[in-house]
C-alpha cells in the first residue's frame, strides 16, 4: 500500500460508485472516479471529492466509547476496542439469554454489503434485520413487487438509451447518482427530451424541455389523467398490453372518469399539457423512462403514485425495453454464478418479525421489514418486547420523524450500540459507540451490482486508520466470535472475499486490473419472454391479490391531499447537490460549500407576511419550532415550503454543523405512526408548519 493508484468504493453516500485514489507514502492523496466504469469514467460528485475531508475530520468519533451518563447527556469513557467490544457482546448476551435472541434489533442503510450484516443477526438467531428504507423507497419497492412480483431493482433505468425521460418527485441532477447524471446528460446529447413534475423549479427542471409544477401530493392524479387519456386515445402499446398486462379492462374502466380536465382541478396543470405530454411518450415509445421516484416517503397515497407511473410504463411498453426499463440481470441471468452468501452460514430463523411484516402484514417485503413498526413493537410489546438495538451506521433519529417520540421509545431498550464513522444523534443518545473507518480506511466484503452488465466490485483499504478505527468486518467478526457464532468469526478480509468467491470462477486477482469483475462482455438486454413476472399469472397484475388479501384496493380511488390551513405551508423536503442526508453537514469542506440550509417560501406568501428574502424566520407545527433563513422565490407551489433535510444539528461535538440552519424531521410531531398501509413507508410530508415573522427583539 505504499504508493500507487487502488480501486475502491465511494462511501459518502448510498450510490456506491467506483472510485480510483492515489497513494503516496501510504496516504491518499487524491480521489477521481474509477475511469473503467462505465457511466462513471472519472468522475465523482462534490461529496465524493470531499472523501478525504472526512478522513481528516478530528471532530468524528476517534475511539470506541462506553456512556457514563444518561442517556443523550454526552458524558463518555473512553475504551480500548477490547473493552467496547468485551462489554457489547455481554449486553447482547444478558438481553438474548433474559428475553430470547428475537428481542433483538439491527438496522442499516441497506445496499450492497448487507450480507455481512444478516449473516451477524442471523447468527444471533433474531428474526429482526432491518434498515431504512420505511423512511425512503419502500413505497417504489412495494409497488414493483405489487405489479411486476419482484422487486424495483429487479429493473434497469436505462437513462443513457431513452427517447423521452418523465422525472416525477425525482431531482435527478441534484440527488446524485454520478453514473445516473451522466447517462442522462448523454441523452439529452442525443436529444432525449425531459419531463420534470416537481413542487419546485430545481436544478434538473431548468434542463426540462417540459417542466410540471403540480400541487403537493396531487401526483396521484396527475398519473390517473395520463394513464386515461393513454387508454381512451388508444395511444398504448396494445401489443404489449395484451401480451403482459392482465386486469386492462379493469383499468380501463377505472381511470374513465379520470379526465385530464378533471386533474386539471386537483393538479394546477392546464389539462391540453396532460394530454399533449401523453402523446409526446406515445410517439418515443417504447424508449420512454418514467421514474417511478426514489424517495416517495411522502404522502399517505405514495405508493400509488408510484403504482400508477409502473402502470404509466407498462402502457408505454417500455418494462423491459432498451431505453426504458429493461430487466436487470442478476449474475444467473447471464450464465454465470453470484457471490456466495454470507447469511447462509446460519439458518434461517423460523421466529415471526417483530414489525410484523410477513405474518401480519402479508403484502410487504420482508426483506429489511419496516422499521417504524419495530420501533412500535419496542413501545407495545406487541408482538413481543424488543430489548436491543444495533443502529449499524444509520441514523434514525434524524432519518426517521418525531425525534421526541422516538427517545421516548428508545428508552425502554435495555441496550443500545451505534456504529458509525461520525457523530449523530443516533450515535450521542447511545450507550456504546463502535467507530466505524471511514470508507477510505477499511476494507469492505465483496458485492455484486445488477444490472444490463453485471459485475462483482470490491472496497480496497487506501490507507491505514489515522484513529482508533475499525472495519465493519473486524467489528462484526470480533462481535462473533465473543458471542460464539464460529462460522462468522473470521480473521482476516481475504479469508471472507475468499468464501465469497467460491464457485464463482472469479479470482481476487481479476479485480486487480480495475477493480471490478465483469460478469457479462456487454449489456445484456434479455428479452421479455424470457421472462415470466413472478406474479401468480405470470403477468403485470393490475389487481394484486397479496393488497386485496389485505382489504387493500389495488386502484384507489382518489382522495385530494388536504389543504394547508390559513397561515400554514405543507412542509416538503429533499437533497442537495454537496451534503448527504444528516452526516455530510459537519464535514470541513462540503460546510464551506453549504453551511446552512434556507426555506424556500413562495414570493406572494412572504409578502403577505412580510418577509424579506435572507430574512430569518419561525417555523413551528404543534409546539415543535425551528428557525430559519428564507429563500424568497416564485418557483415553489404557494401550498409548501420546502428546505434541504439533514441540517440543524445540536451536538456540541460538532462545531462547524452546531446550530446551523433547521432540522425538517423536528417539525413532523405524530410523524412515527404517519404511514401508507399499502406501501409501508413513513407519509413525511402530510404534516403543515406555520411560518412566522419573529418580532424585532
Ligand atoms: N425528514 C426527513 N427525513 C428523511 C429524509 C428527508 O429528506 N427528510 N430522507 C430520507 C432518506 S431518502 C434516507 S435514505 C434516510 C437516510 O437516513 P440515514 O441512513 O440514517 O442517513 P445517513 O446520514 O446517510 O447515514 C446514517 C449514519 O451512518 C453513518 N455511516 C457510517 N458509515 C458510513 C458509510 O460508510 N457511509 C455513509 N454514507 N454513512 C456512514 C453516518 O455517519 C451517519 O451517521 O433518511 C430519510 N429521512
Ligand atoms: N447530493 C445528494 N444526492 C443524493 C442523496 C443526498 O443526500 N445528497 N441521497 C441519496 C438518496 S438516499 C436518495 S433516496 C435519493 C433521493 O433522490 P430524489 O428522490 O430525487 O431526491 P429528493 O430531493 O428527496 O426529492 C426529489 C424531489 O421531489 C420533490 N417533491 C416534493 N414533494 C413533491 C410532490 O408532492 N410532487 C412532486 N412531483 N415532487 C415533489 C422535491 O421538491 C424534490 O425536488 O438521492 C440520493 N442522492
Ligand atoms: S454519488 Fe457522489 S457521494 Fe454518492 S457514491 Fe457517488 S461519488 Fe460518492
Ligand atoms: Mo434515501
Amino acid at each position: 500500500m505504499a504508493g500507487g493508484k487502488i480501486y475502491s468504493i465511494c462511501g459518502m453516500c448510498s450510490v456506491r460508485c467506483p472510485i480510483q485514489a492515489c497513494v503516496e507514502d501510504g496516504m491518499c492523496t487524491d480521489i477521481q472516479g474509477n475511469p473503467h466504469a462505465s457511466g462513471i469514467e472519472g468522475a465523482l460528485c462534490a461529496r465524493g471529492a470531499a472523501g478525504l475531508a472526512l478522513v481528516n475530520d478530528d471532530e468524528r468519533p476517534q475511539a470506541p466509547m462506553i456512556r457514563t451518563g444518561e442517556r443523550g447527556q454526552g458524558r463518555w469513557r473512553r475504551v480500548s476496542w477490547e473493552e467496547a467490544l468485551d462489554y457489547t457482546a455481554h449486553r447482547l448476551q444478558q438481553v438474548m439469554e433474559q428475553f430470547g435472541p428475537r428481542t433483538v434489533l439491527f438496522s442499516d442503510r441497506g445496499g450492497p454489503f448487507r450480507d455481512l450484516h444478516q449473516a451477524f443477526v442471523r447468527g444471533l438467531g433474531s428474526p429482526n434485520y432491518s434498515n431504512h428504507d420505511a423512511s425512503c423507497a419502500r413505497n417504489v419497492q412495494h409497488a414493483a413487487q405489487s405489479l411486476f412480483g419482484f422487486g424495483r431493482k429487479g429493473l434497469v433505468y436505462d437513462l443513457r438509451n431513452a427517447r423521452h425521460v418523465v422525472l416525477q418527485t425525482r431531482n435527478i441532477l441534484e440527488a446524485v447518482n454520478v453514473k445516473e447524471v451522466n447517462d442522462l446528460m448523454t441523452a439529452l446529447d442525443h436529444g432525449a427530451k425531459l419531463t420534470v413534475i416537481d413542487i419546485r423549479a430545481t436544478r434538473t427542471a431548468a434542463k426540462a424541455d417540459h417542466f410540471f409544477l403540480v400541487r403537493p401530493g396531487s401526483d396521484y392524479a396527475f398519473n390517473l389523467a395520463v394513464i386515461h387519456v393513454l387508454l381512451t386515445r388508444g395511444l398504448y402499446d396494445k401489443k404489449f398490453a395484451r401480451r403482459w398486462i392482465k386486469d386492462l379492462d379493469r383499468l380501463q374502466e377505472f381511470v374513465r372518469p379520470y379526465t385530464p380536465e378533471w386533474a386539471e382541478g386537483e393538479t394546477g396543470i392546464a389539462a391540453h399539457r396532460i394530454i399533449a405530454l401523453a402523446r409526446e411518450l406515445a410517439d418515443a415509445r417504447p424508449a420512454v423512462l418514467w421514474h417511478p421516484g426514489w424517495m416517495t416517503a411522502r404522502y399517505s397515497d405514495s405508493f400509488y403514485v408510484c403504482r400508477s407511473a409502473y402502470i404509466i410504463n407498462a402502457l408505454l411498453g417500455s418494462i423491459g425495453a432498451k431505453g426504458g426499463l429493461p430487466l436487470a440481470n442478476t449474475p444467473a441471468d447471464v450464465g454465470r454464478k453470484g457471490l456466495r452468501k454470507l447469511a447462509d452460514l446460519f439458518p434461517k430463523p423460523q421466529e415471526k418479525r417483530a414489525d410484523g411484516v410477513g405474518w401480519r402484514y402479508g403484502h410487504f417485503d420482508s426483506g429489511p421489514g419496516l422499521l417504524h413498526l419495530a420501533f412500535q413493537a419496542i413501545e407495545t410489546e406487541d408482538p413481543y418486547p424488543v430489548k436491543a438495538y444495533i443502529a449499524y451506521r444509520h441514523d434514525p433519529l434524524m432519518g426517521f420523524p418525531d425525534q421526541d417520540a422516538l427517545k421516548r421509545i428508545w428508552r425502554k431498550l435495555d441496550f443500545l450500540v451505534s456504529v458509525t464513522f461520525s457523530w449523530s444523534d443516533t450515535a450521542w443518545f447511545s450507550d456504546v459507540v463502535l467507530p466505524l473507518s471511514p470508507y477510505l480506511e477499511r476494507e469492505s466484503i465483496l458485492a455484486c451490482k445488477n444490472g444490463l452488465k453485471p459485475y462483482f466490485f470490491l472496497r480496497q483499504r487506501v490507507q491505514e486508520p489515522r484513529y482508533d478505527t475499525k472495519a465493519d468486518w473486524e467489528i462484526l467478526c470480533s462481535l462473533a466470535e465473543k458471542l460464539d457464532l464460529k462460522p462468522l468469526a473470521f480473521q482476516s478480509v481475504e479469508d471472507i472475499w475468499k468464501f465469497q468467491l467460491e464457485g464463482t470462477g472469479v479470482s481476487m486477482e481479476d479485480f486487480r486490473a480495475t477493480g471490478m469483475v465483469a460478469l457479462a462482455d456487454k449489456p445484456v438486454y434479455r428479452s421479455m419472454e424470457e421472462l415470466r413476472f413472478k406474479t401468480p399469472s405470470g403477468k403485470i397484475e393490475i389487481l394484486c391479490e397479496r393488497l386485496e388479501a389485505q382489504g387493500l384496493p389495488s386502484l384507489k380511488p382518489y382522495t385530494p391531499p388536504a389543504r394547508p390551513p390559513e397561515g400554514m405551508f405543507r412542509i416538503t423536503f429533499g437533497r442537495c447537490p454537496v451534503h448527504t442526508q444528516g452526516h455530510t453537514v459537519n464535514n470541513p469542506l462540503l460546510h464551506e460549500q453549504m453551511p446552512e440550509n434556507r426555506l424556500w417560501l413562495n414570493r406572494e406568501a412572504a409578502a403577505a407576511m412580510g418577509i424579506a428574502d435572507g430574512e430569518e424566520v419561525e417555523i413551528s407545527n404543534n409546539g415543535r419550532t425551528a428557525r430559519i433563513k428564507v429563500n424568497i422565490t416564485d418557483f415553489i407551489h404557494p401550498e409548501a415550503v420546502f428546505l434541504v433535510h439533514g441540517f440543524g444539528h445540536t451536538l456540541p461535538v460538532e462545531s462547524r454543523a452546531f446550530g446551523k440552519g433547521a432540522a425538517d424531521n423536528l417539525l413532523m410531531p405524530g410523524g412515527l405512526r404517519l404511514w401508507d398501509p399499502a406501501g409501508g413507508a413513513l407519509a413525511m410530508q402530510e404534516h403543515f408548519v406555520r411560518v412566522r415573522k419573529i418580532p424585532d427583539a
